[in-house]
C-alpha cells in the first residue's frame, strides 16, 4: 500500500482557549489527534510562525479590528489578532501534544508580507511551502488531515492536498473551526466538492 501521512496543522496555544486567537474548543481536540499520532508512520505538523508585524495582524493596519479584511497585492486578506509570533509560548505546540515522533514541522507566515493558512501554498496560491516536494520525495500519496482550523489552515491546506494530487482525508472529530460568517460550513462543502473525504 502507498505511504500515508498525518499531517497536524496549528495544534499551537494561541488557537486553543486562552490563547490570541482562541478556536472555541481547541484543546479539546488535543486527546483524539494523540491517538491518530500514535497510529501513523509518517507524522508531520506545522506551525503557524509569524514574525512580529506581521501584515495578516489588524494591529499593523490602522483604523482596523480583527475579522475586518484588507487587500492586499495578492488579494483580500482577513485580519487577525496578533497571534503565532515566532518564540512566543502563543506559538508553542499545545503542551500535551505528544509531538515527538513527528518527522517534519512546517513553519509557515513567516513572510512579513504575506500569509499562509495553507501548508502547501502561501496565500498568494503560488510560493510554495515545499511540503509537496517532501511528501513526493517519500513515496507518500495520502494524506490525513486534523488540527485547528478547520475552515482556515485545515480547508486550505485540504484544498491545496487534493490539488496537487494526494488522496486527502479530513478527521473532523480531531479539528475545531474559527467559523467567521459561516465559513466553518462554506469550506465544509468547498473541500467535499474538491474530494476530500470527510472521516
Ligand atoms: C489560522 C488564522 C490565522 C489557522 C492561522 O491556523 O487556521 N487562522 N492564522
Ligand atoms: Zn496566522
Amino acid at each position: 500500500m502507498a505511504a500515508e501521512a498525518l499531517i497536524v496543522i496549528d495544534v499551537q496555544n494561541d488557537f486553543c482557549p486562552g490563547g490570541a486567537l482562541a478556536v472555541s474548543g481547541g484543546d479539546e481536540i488535543v486527546p483524539v489527534v494523540n491517538d491518530l499520532i500514535r497510529k501513523f508512520d509518517h507524522v508531520i505538523l506545522t506551525q503557524d510562525w509569524h514574525p512580529a508585524g506581521h501584515s495578516s495582524f489588524a494591529s499593523v493596519h490602522p483604523g482596523k479590528a480583527p475579522f475586518e479584511t484588507v487587500a492586499m497585492s495578492y488579494g483580500e486578506q482577513t485580519l487577525w489578532p496578533d497571534h503565532c509570533v515566532q518564540g512566543s509560548t502563543g506559538a508553542d505546540f499545545h503542551p500535551s501534544l505528544e509531538w515527538t515522533r513527528a518527522e517534519l514541522v512546517i513553519r509557515k507566515g513567516f513572510r512579513t508580507g504575506i500569509d499562509s493558512y495553507s501548508a502547501f501554498f502561501e496565500n498568494d496560491r503560488r510560493t510554495p511551502t515545499g511540503l509537496a516536494g517532501y511528501l513526493r520525495d517519500r513515496g507518500i500519496e495520502s494524506v490525513i488531515l486534523c488540527g485547528l482550523a478547520t475552515d482556515f489552515c485545515v480547508a486550505y491546506s485540504a484544498l491545496d492536498a487534493v490539488a496537487q494530487g494526494f488522496s486527502t482525508s479530513v478527521v473532523l472529530d480531531a479539528c475545531r473551526g474559527i467559523d467567521l460568517n459561516g465559513s466553518l460550513s462554506a469550506m465544509i462543502v468547498r473541500m467535499r466538492q474538491a474530494g476530500v473525504r470527510m472521516v
